[in-house]
C-alpha cells in the first residue's frame, strides 16, 4: 500500500476527463487500495482517481462513522437521480473551503466491483452526495464549479495566499 499525493485546485489536471477501466485487474485493485489508504489518512469520506492524477474511472468512498465500510466503484454511472438536497461540501483538493451545493437526494449507481462484476446500488443522503461529488471529479469537475464565478475567484485567491504561506 502507498499514500498518493493529492492534486490541489486549480491544478489543470483536475479538469481531465477520466477514461473507463477496460479490465479490472491487479493494477486497478492496487490503485483502489492505495486510494483507500490515502482517503483514510487525509482523512476524507471519498476520493476519485483524478485527484491522485490517475485518469481512470475509479472511486473509493467510506461514509461510515467507524470508517469500516469501504466501497469501491469502478466505471460508476448515475443511472437515476431524484429529488434535491443542499449540503455543505468540502474537497481534499480544495483544502479549508466549504460551501453549499445542491445535489440529487437519491441516486442509482451502476458500476463494476473489484471482481469486475456489474453491480447497482440505490443511495441517498451523504452517500448520494459523495457519489455525485466523485463522479464530477471523474468528469473533470470540482464542487467549486457549482459556485458563482465571484466565489470561484475568491477561493482561487485564498488558496494562492495559503500556498505562499506554506511554501
Ligand atoms: O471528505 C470529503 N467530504 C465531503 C463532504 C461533503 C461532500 C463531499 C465530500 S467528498 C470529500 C473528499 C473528496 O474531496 N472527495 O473527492
Ligand atoms: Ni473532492
Amino acid at each position: 500500500m502507498a499514500l498518493l499525493p493529492i492534486l490541489r485546485f486549480p491544478d489543470p489536471r483536475l479538469k481531465k476527463v477520466a477514461a473507463p477501466v477496460v479490465r479490472v485487474d491487479d493494477s486497478i485493485r492496487k490503485l483502489a487500495a492505495d486510494m483507500a489508504e490515502t482517503m483514510y489518512e487525509a482523512p476524507g469520506i471519498g476520493l476519485a482517481a483524478t485527484q491522485v492524477d490517475v485518469h481512470q474511472r475509479v472511486v473509493v468512498i467510506d461514509v461510515s462513522e467507524e470508517k469500516s465500510e469501504l466501497r469501491v466503484f469502478i466505471n460508476p454511472v448515475l443511472s437515476h437521480c431524484d429529488g434535491s438536497q443542499v449540503g455543505e461540501e468540502g474537497c481534499l483538493s480544495v483544502p479549508g473551503i466549504y460551501d453549499k451545493v445542491e445535489r440529487a437526494e437519491q441516486v442509482t449507481v451502476d458500476y463494476l466491483d473489484l471482481d469486475g462484476q456489474a453491480q447497482s446500488l440505490r443511495a441517498e443522503g451523504l452517500l448520494a452526495v459523495c457519489l455525485q461529488h466523485e463522479v464530477d471529479h471523474l468528469n473533470g469537475k470540482v464542487f467549486v464549479d457549482h459556485l458563482s464565478s465571484l466565489k470561484q475567484t475568491r477561493i482561487k485567491n485564498k488558496l494562492a495566499k495559503q500556498a505562499r504561506v506554506t511554501a
